[in-house]
């Protein structure tokens, strides 16, 4: 892997200084965030620092309860003066909890992250966070089965199973060697791939009959109803994925997922070539090139879909 220069010395000093130490991750928490978030408390809580772990999010994914930690996970912080390292999180409000005055270790790989952090360190070409950390992390601590596990599966989950323009031959260096190191890729991807609940594709079916085409067929909606989503029993991380069948039509340049939540719709876009972390960005969200979303507040789904359609030829995303 090419030589990154990266603040090994800083992010040491800033941990050896630590009392205590908060890892956290966005919400709405994906394999990337956990993933990462749990791998570096696994080898922090082996170094004998005092971690804690938490996520402000009202429901975890509980697909990725074989991720080492998972139980650990809390739903609030308990340690008031810790300091903070924040996973995958392009942006502090994003992370949930009160921050004001809190040393930050800000590790991401996202284009839009704002900086947030008294440290921050962000690669954006990196498939995942857990690319980042692992390359922070195997300089300065030992990276062992359960982090090795945690962030196998988070390089796994972002790449889309090593499909992304991000994959490399770094990338695959890095799976090699946190497999040496005990990760068990057959493990990972079944228990990632094979598990799902009935919810996820109960909602699956009312998200492909919504299905509509735009533009030449270059634009792709689907959307799912709150009364569907209650009658489906579906929470938010059985939504994931969606958004990716619209985008793998032929004719598909860009897609869109909405998700009526009360008087609010959640949008996921995603891009075979074209920005659409500028739409996002627009509505206020941020996120990759290929790959980013938002909230619209008091929008109903229609409206919203309408908004972001006219946004993309207003930005003239493809022209
Ligand atoms: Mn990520």
């Amino acid at each position: 892997m090419k030589t990154l220069s990266l603040p090994f010395i800083e992010v040491k000093e800033k941990i050896d200084q630590a009392q205590h130490i908060t890892l956290l991750s966005h919400l709405n928490p994906d394999a990337d965030t956990l993933g990462t978030s749990l791998g570096i408390y696994a080898l922090l809580k082996k170094a004998g620092k005092k971690v804690e772990v938490a996520n402000a999010s009202k429901h975890l994914p509980q697909y990725l309860d074989f991720l080492p930690n998972f139980s650990k996970i809390k739903g609030k912080m308990d340690y008031e003066d810790s300091l903070i390292i924040a996973c995958d999180c392009g942006s502090i409000d994003r992370l949930g909890f009160d921050l004001t005055g809190r040393d930050i270790i800000n590790i991401d790989h996202h284009h839009s992250n704002e900086g947030y952090g008294s440290l921050n360190v962000i690669v954006s070409h990196f498939a995942s966070a857990s690319q980042v950390a692992y390359v922070l992390f195997d300089r300065l601590y030992d990276i062992d089965a359960a982090t090795a596990t945690c962030f196998y599966t988070a390089l796994l989950s972002d790449t889309r199973y090593f499909t992304t323009a991000a994959v490399t031959e770094d990338v695959f260096a890095m799976a090699k060697d946190l497999i040496a190191r005990g990760a068990k890729p057959e493990k990972i991807a079944y228990n990632f791939t094979q598990r799902r609940p009935l919810a996820s594709l109960r909602i699956l079916e009312k998200a492909l009959a919504s299905l509509s085409l735009h533009h030449e067929a270059k634009i792709a909606t689907l959307f799912v109803t709150q009364e569907q989503i209650l009658a489906s029993g579906a929470s938010t991380p059985d939504m994931e994925g969606i958004v990716d069948y619209a985008r793998s039509l032929v004719t598909v340049e860009v897609a869109l997922f909405a998700i009526e939540l009360g008087s609010d719709v959640r949008i996921s876009l995603r891009s075979k070539k074209v920005d659409v972390s500028q739409v996002a960005l627009a509505f206020g969200g941020g996120g990759h090139k290929l790959a980013a979303g938002f909230t619209l507040k008091q929008c109903g789904l229609q409206e919203s879909m309408d908004k972001i359609i006219q946004k993309i030829h207003t930005l003239k995303l493809l022209d």
